[in-house]
Formats: structure tokens, sequence, C-alpha cells
């Protein structure tokens, strides 16, 4: 296709930084949108912050940062070649390998010359009269497009808390999504860890490491499953790479939209207590989050999520000596509420005399002093401070960036009740803006990047369609998109996920709306709707 006659007539294309899309990110979801718009002949340029491609996994270094779904699945399927050619070493890969997949990526498909490093996106506005986005960066460059489309991720935007007297500490602090990329050393270093999710349980077994003593704070305890983790041999990899489609087409048929999370079709109260725990065993042993298919009601009834809960807490009493410190390390809340987390040695580390756990859930953080943290009036001597304290999840970047709309309305006062999205794709009042695997959409209850390339194969089709009718625009109508709200929230409300405190509803960021942000009702569900809503030629869009 060549786009001199494309549906961009009013897009001077001669003109500088004038493109027919603009990406904002680099990482899996930008790489591959930048693929596809090439392929079909697109002029399109990714704006990336960092002076990298990988996107999470180039910010997220932190100790014994890793993948917590199989390697094999955690990869594009949208080029045969390349599935083919890579060999994951591990079943859980570890965030330098998958970084450096990322990079293999970018260099084999030579997308490096159309992305921008080290520049940010400030705002995007769309101009109503000419249909074109105006995409301004820090370093005061200004962009136009057709398209404009956020590539920015759902767990990217870090969450840091205002602790009092953050400034006053004399020792360096670090976020575990921002980690330097020379890396630290916390040999014979004091070491005090704030936070307890996925990011606390993967790094302090390895900071426990080095560090001469770990101080970790934990407001609320967490569920972890042992990974399990182990080198890929070739004869497996081989099998796989055999029939890679066959893996590819199972995972399109989970919810999850991954072949390991197999579903037990089977109430956990319907079956025996012997029986059960036989179930969960064989869980534990398999490892990771496929624990949650032990039984297909455990999101479902809070009795079956109790038998499982009981379950994880008896392995927390098997593996910690001192019962004080396995009674605190128990959470309170159901099993799977709150990510699950997935870990290599988590439970165990308490067992070393140098790891302290200091419970903040009643008496908070007071204070960084500095020479430590403060809790009530007992004041932790550390050299160094890590904040494990998550992300502003799922709307983070997006608030970040001033988009403006038609009528000049603004994302974030669309967005004051909570995000509004039809499918996670588009919102009205925002034409021609895309997200990839934004609120509304299976994303972060997914294998992301399955997911990834699903939204980025509907809006490239989506594109070219527009392109090939000679058409300007796509916007959902507002119809479609509050019934869409509304059954993702209907779908929601069915699941005990959305009954606790989780990023996955905002809670974690003070002020953020409660509102479960993920599309909860599966994956060959949300596929479905996607490929039914383009069979009956965009419904619930408005084509102009
Ligand atoms: P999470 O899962 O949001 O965990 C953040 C942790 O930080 C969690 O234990 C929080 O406790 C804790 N936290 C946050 N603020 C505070 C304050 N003020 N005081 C004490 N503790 C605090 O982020 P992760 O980076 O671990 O994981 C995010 C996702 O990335 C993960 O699910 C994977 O998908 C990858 P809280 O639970 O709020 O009481």
């Amino acid at each position: 296709m060549t786009t001199s006659n494309s549906t961009v007539a009013k897009l001077d294309k001669a003109s500088q930084n004038t493109y027919d899309a603009l990406i904002v990110g680099a990482g899996f979801a930008g790489m591959y949108m930048l693929y596809q718009l090439r392929s079909l002949g697109f002029t399109a340029k990714v704006i990336e912050a960092g002076d990298g491609v990988g996107g999470t996994w180039y910010w997220n270094r932190y100790p014994g940062a890793r993948c917590d779904v199989w390697s094999m699945e955690y990869s594009y399927q949208f080029s045969e070649e390349l599935q083919q050619e890579w060999v994951w070493s591990q079943k859980y890969a570890p965030q330098p390998e998958i970084l450096k997949y990322a990079n293999h990526v970018a260099d084999r498909f030579d997308l490096r010359k159309d992305i921008i490093f080290n520049t940010k996106v400030l705002s995007a506005k769309y101009i109503e009269e000419t249909k074109i986005w105006t995409i301004k960066t820090d370093d005061n460059q200004v962009f136009n497009s057709q398209f404009c489309i956020m590539a920015t991720g759902c767990l990217s935007t870090p969450n840091k808390p205002k602790f009092k007297g953050i400034d006053d500490f004399k020792g360096p602090w670090y976020h575990t999504g921002q980690w330097p990329h020379e890396g630290v050393d916390f040999t014979g270093k004091r070491v005090g860890i704030i936070g307890t999710g996925s990011s606390a349980i993967q790094s302090i077994p390895v900071i426990a490491e080095q560090a001469e003593q770990l101080f970790v704070f934990q407001r609320t305890a967490n569920y972890t499953i042992p990974a399990h983790n182990k080198d890929l041999d070739l004869d497996f990899i081989n099998e796989i790479k055999m029939d890679y489609q066959g893996l590819r087409d199972r995972a399109k048929l989970n919810r999850g939209g991954t072949a390991a999370l197999r579903l037990n079709e089977v109430n956990a109260v319907d079956v025996s207590e012997e029986d059960r725990i036989q179930q969960y065993e064989k869980r534990w042993e398999e490892g990771g989050v496929p624990f949650m298919g032990s039984f297909q009601d455990l999101l479902l009834n809070p009795d079956s999520n109790k038998t499982a809960a009981d379950f994880v807490k008896s392995k927390i009493d098997e593996i910690v000596n001192d019962p004080k410190v396995a009674e605190l390390l128990k959470p309170k809340n159901i099993i799977g509420c709150k990510r699950l987390c997935v870990d290599t040695n988590y439970y165990q580390t308490f067992n070393q005399s140098h790891v302290n756990l200091i419970d903040v859930s009643e008496t908070k953080i007071d204070s960084i002093t500095e020479k430590g943290i403060k809790v009530g009036e007992y004041e932790y001597e550390v050299d160094a401070i890590v904040f494990a304290t998550g992300f502003d999840a799922m709307t983070g970047a997006l608030k970040n960036i001033d988009i403006i709309g038609t009528n000049n309305q603004t994302l974030n006062n669309k967005w004051e009740d909570g995000p509004r999205m039809y499918l996670g794709l588009l919102a009205k009042g925002f034409p021609n803006l895309f997200t990839i695997t934004g609120p509304g959409s299976p994303s972060v209850l997914s294998n992301m990047l399955p997911s990834i390339e699903q939204h980025v194969d509907w809006i490239s089709q989506c594109i070219q369609y527009l392109n090939d009718n000679n058409l300007t625009q796509i916007e959902p109508t507002i119809e479609a998109e509050e019934e869409w709200i509304s059954h993702v929230n209907e779908v929601a409300g069915k699941s005990l996920r959305s009954t606790c405190d989780s990023w996955y509803v905002g809670a974690n960021i003070a002020g953020k709306p409660r509102v479960f942000m993920p599309y909860i009702g599966g994956v060959p569900a949300y596929r479905e709707k996607c490929e039914e809503i383009v069979s009956k030629g965009y419904e619930g869009f408005n084509l102009t």
C-alpha cells in the first residue's frame, strides 16, 4: 500500500515530524505496533522516555526480577522465525534475558531507526478541524499524526509514597521500578525494604544474600507460591517448537491467555478434603500462578477460597521456623484477590537471623529520618532503603500526559471517576487515540504478550480498514462505551477479586477512584467480542 492516496488527506507528510501514526512507548506493545504499521506501509515513529527498548523490562532491574508467566509463552508469536530461533534458558525468564530478547527483536526487525529515545511525551491534543493529533515532547519537539497510539504500559508509573522526611535520609534509596542500570551492591549494608508485593517478594531473597541486615516493612502480607524455576532442556523446547502454534492456540482458549494455566473444572467445595489437599499439593509442586487453577470456584466462592488460603498458610507454618514470624507472614485477605506472587525461597528467607520482619499494619511507618525508617517511636537505622511500593497501575502513565480530545475535554477530566473506554481500546471524545491493553481489556489479568499482540493486530487492521475505505476517524459511541463499562463492572462484581484493596481497583494510590480496571471476563470472551465488532463493520463505533 502506498500512503500517497491514504486517508491522511489533511496531513502534510512532507512537513517535518508528521506521520500516519505516533506511538508512545517502546516496550513490547510499542515495538510490535511499529512493526505492524510499517509492514502495512504506514509511516510511524515511536517516542520513548528511556534510552533503550523493553518498557517494563527496561526499568524494572531490581535483584531477582523475573516474569511470572512461562517464558515459552511470554514471547511474541507474530513471527514464526523469531519464535523458532529464540531459545529461553529458564521456565521463568529473568529480567536481563527478557530485556535481551526485546533488544534482539528491535535489531532483528530494524525497529530502532523509527524510535526516538530519551524523549518524554508531555501532551497530545486532537485538532478537530484537521483531525490530527499534535504531540509535544519534553525537548520541545512537536509531532503531528492522524493516529496516536498509547503503548505506555500498565505498570510503568512508580508509586513513591510521600513519606515525611524522605529528603533527610543520608543514604541512597531506590524504587524497584526504576532500578539503577549499573546495579546496586548491598554487601555489608543494613537495608530497609518497604513493601511486600511481587517486586519485594522477588527481591528480598536476593538482597538478603548480600545485606548484613535486612529489615522488611510489611503492611499487608501477600500470598506467594514457589516458582520452582528451572533451566529448560532442549528436548522440552524443541517439543514445543514442533507445534508452537498448538500451544498458542490452546492459550487463546484459556481465560488468562496462557496454556500453562490449566483450570481444573471442579469446585473446591465439591470434593473431599483429601482430594482437595492432593490437588493443592500437586499445584504447589508445579509452582507459580497455575495454583489458582486448582479449582474453578476459588475466586467465586469464599468457602472454596478459604481452603486454598488455609493450604498456603499451612505451608508457611511448615517453612518458617519462628511461629511469630510465620503468623505475621500469613495473609488475611482471600487468596488471589491481590495479584498472586511467585517466589524463589521467599518464606525460607525469614529463617535467616539477619532478616527481620517488621509489621507496619497497625503502627504505620511514621517517617524517614536521617538514619533510617521510623515506625511509631522506634527508629530502624539503615544504610539504604528500597521502595518496593508498586505502581499507579493501568491509568498512571496516561494521566501523566496531558491528553486533550474533542471539545477541549481532557482525558483526566473524563476519567475523574475512573477510566472510561470501549474495550480498553478507544474512548469517546478521543478519536483515533488507541490504547494498547488499556483499562477495560484483559491486560494485567492475562498473559501480556499475546494480549498486546491481539490489540496491535486489531488496531492495525482498523487503521488499514479506515484507509481502504477513505475514512479519517474512528470513535466509539457513548452507548457502546457505557454498555461495555457496565459489562466490565458486572463481571468484576461476580469475582472475589474485586473485594479487597488492590492496585486492580486503584486502592494503592490515595484519591484514586475505586474501579476494577481490567476486564475479568476472560481472554476468549474478549477476543470474540473484538472480532464480532469488526465482522459487524465496527459496531459501536462512529467511522467518519
Ligand atoms: P504492589 O503489588 O503494589 O506492592 C506494593 C507493596 O508496597 C505492598 O506490599 C504495599 O502494601 C506496600 N506499600 C505501599 N505503600 C506503602 C506504605 N506507605 N507503607 C508501607 N507499605 C506500603 O507492587 P509490586 O511492584 O510489588 O508489584 C506490582 C506488579 O508488578 C505485580 O503485581 C506484578 O504484576 C508485577 P499494601 O498491600 O498496600 O498494604
